[in-house]
């Protein structure tokens, strides 16, 4: 194992600080014009990627990294829809190593998981991946050992298509989000660990609030201010990393540097945003530039004109953007705790900038995020409003930190509520619909905050963006531009997102990787039907290797195909899947610590030739 400390020795020397950052590809260096044609070819279908230990700069302070052709994020590996690719990866860390290809149908053998889809790549070895390219569109790579990703194992990956895409632009850039932390990754994932202590040493959590549910019953709990005011003792506090650990890049750049794309004023400029976050979701806008959403996930959607979009961790979106005048925009990327911020320009020129917005208030969890139905809480229509409770000002419509202090200590309830009643009305209305009720839980301890309700959550634009007055991306928006199977399934499959936050035990069905025997069964040629729900307080990005997810959003046969999709708190979600892929699979949680923690399954589609 690279232990940070043993990095930083090497991190000294003057002379590959500067190969370092010479060695940054062309596309993400400080100045983009363009994106560069092809990927760094070493001959006509070949490449050659070499991962190493070395130091890089951020925002003028240098940590050490593990590169991939020396540079955070790796090379843009730019592949043509048709072709099969040959790819060596030659590994020069002293630990084994992994690239997992991202959203790419491919065998599985050639899939990167160590211990699922192959034995891994020892260190100071070789290994060659060689697939067909069967696909088109935006996505990206990264390791799947440990914690790696974290310390800038990650790049992005184009594959052009066959056919024209079906919009048109004149010049594109891609966009690499990310999360980077000087600290050494694995002492920050034991001190998560040992949370559990700490915090209850330090404040009452989340468990305590539904303990209380249970003795004083949830109407009692809630019109209890003092139990509002651990509620905001949100999960948030305890899952997230948040900017006091991390510095948010936009193709390996701090907010500092200001990453600029050039444009020419009326041209139509497509972005290729790919969120290469391990734990970080993003909001991202360029004030005063509408965007148009062409891609998700690498599939062509349906255009769709949009203000802003949260991205969570592994999703991405292709926007088109027609900037006319000859000015600056600022391309601001806020983390979804709002703790911080990416940020580069799009302009004409070198050198200009654009203001930077300020973070908008932390948004607050809501009773939607924690499964409650209204009509459970023994206080509907007027009655409600009279009682809502600070901590629960508006479903998310955060006020500011300092603003929710002062009301938790001198307001009483009922003159806050009354202020407040009717965001907490319209926050209801906009809420999607229950479409069931959880049962008698079954899942153990390791899943504490169980959702009294599972909503339909689809057409609401995520944590914080529930009213910012202008237009969010939702995912009833996504559209896919062609028909795809309409076979219905033959057989559903439930699985429930549990955690224990205090713990931070993360896990499907209550159980971790660790405590499961036997991967889940897929027959090859199947037609399924996924039923994710989510029992915890948060939103998980959930990745399938191997196989498109279709999103049942109500769009028929044009239903929009993902390999990760967001899951946001309380939420009930069905996918359609074709086990067309036969091999085992990964299926995870992909914020890096949830899936480290044992919020992940391999998948089996059998039968199926070759071992891992
Ligand atoms: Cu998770």
């Amino acid at each position: 194992m690279i232990t940070r400390r043993r990095m930083l020795k090497t991190a000294s020397t003057a002379g590959l600080l500067l190969a370092a950052q010479g060695l940054l590809p062309a596309w993400a260096r400080n100045v983009a014009g363009a994106v560069p044609a092809s990927g760094p070819r070493t001959g006509p279908h070949e490449f050659d990627l070499t991962i190493a230990e070395t130091p890089i700069t951020i925002d003028g302070r240098t940590g050490s990294a593990i590169t991939l052709n020396g540079g955070v994020p790796g090379p843009l590996m730019r592949f043509k829809e048709g072709e099969t690719v040959t790819i060596r990866v030659h590994n020069r860390l002293p630990e084994d190593t992994s690239i997992h290809w991202h959203g790419i149908l491919l065998p599985f053998q050639m899939d990167g998981v160590p211990g699922v889809s192959f034995p891994g790549i020892r260190a100071n070895s070789t290994f060659t991946y060689e697939y067909p390219v069967k696909q088109y569109g935006t996505y990206w790579y990264h390791s799947h050992t440990r914690l790696q990703e974290q310390l800038g194992h990650y790049g992005p990956m184009i594959i052009d298509p066959a056919n024209p895409d079906p919009f048109a632009y004149d010049r594109e850039h891609v966009i690499v989000l990310s999360d980077w932390m000087f600290e050494d990754p694995y002492r920050v994932f034991a001190q998560l660990k040992k949370m559990s202590h700490y915090y209850n040493f330090q404040k009452r959590t989340v468990g305590d609030f539904f303990e209380d549910i249970a003795t004083a019953g949830l109407g009692a709990t809630l019109k209890d201010r003092d139990a509002w005011g651990r509620m905001r003792m949100d999960p948030t506090d305890i899952a997230d990393i948040t900017g006091a650990v991390y510095t948010y890049l936009i193709n390996g750049h701090g907010p500092e540097t200001n990453w600029t794309g050039l444009f020419t004023p009326g041209e139509s400029v497509r972005l290729r945003v790919i969120n290469a976050s391990t734990m970080s979701y993003f909001n991202v806008r360029l004030p005063g530039l509408p965007m148009t959403v062409v891609q998700a996930d690498g599939q062509n959607v349906e255009p769709v004109e949009i203000d802003e979009f949260q991205i969570a961790v592994a999703e991405t979106y292709d926007v088109i953007v027609r900037p006319e005048s000859d000015r600056a925009y600022t391309l601001f990327a806020e983390s979804l705790n709002r703790s911080g911020y990416a940020r580069g320009t799009l302009a004409p020129r070198e050198g200009m900038a654009a203001p930077i917005p300020p973070l908008r208030p932390r948004p607050l969890r809501t009773m939607v995020d924690m499964g409650m139905d209204m009509k459970d809480m023994d206080m509907g229509g007027m009655q409600m409003k009279d009682t809502a409770p600070p901590g629960m000002a508006g479903g998310g419509h955060a006020m500011p930190e300092g603003g929710r202090m002062d009301h938790a200590g001198h307001s009483s309830m009922g003159g806050h509520g009354a202020e407040h009643g009717g965001r907490v009305g319209s926050m209801m209305e906009e809420a999607g619909p229950i479409v069931a009720r959880h049962g008698p839980d079954t899942h153990g301890p390791g899943n504490t905050t169980i959702a009294h309700v599972e909503r339909n959550r689809l057409a609401e634009p995520g944590t914080g963006l529930e009213d910012v007055g202008h237009r969010v991306l939702v995912y009833t928006d996504l559209r896919s531009v062609t028909p795809f199977n309409q076979r219905p399934a033959e057989r559903e499959i439930e699985i429930h997102l549990t955690g224990n936050m205090d713990r931070f035990m993360w896990s499907f069905d209550g159980k971790k990787f660790s405590e499961v025997k036997a991967p889940i069964p897929f027959r090859h040629g199947e037609r399924l039907r996924l039923i994710m729900v989510n029992d915890t307080m948060m939103e998980h990005p959930i990745h399938l290797h191997g196989m498109f997810m279709e999103l049942e959003n109500d769009h028929g046969q044009y239903i929009p195909r993902k390999h990760t999709v967001n899951v946001k708190a309380g939420e009930r979600m069905s996918l359609l899947i074709t086990a067309d892929a036969p091999g085992r699979w990964a299926f995870h949680c992909h914020l890096l610590y949830h899936m480290e923690m044992g919020m992940f399954r391999v998948v089996e589609v059998s039968p199926h030739e070759g071992r891992a």
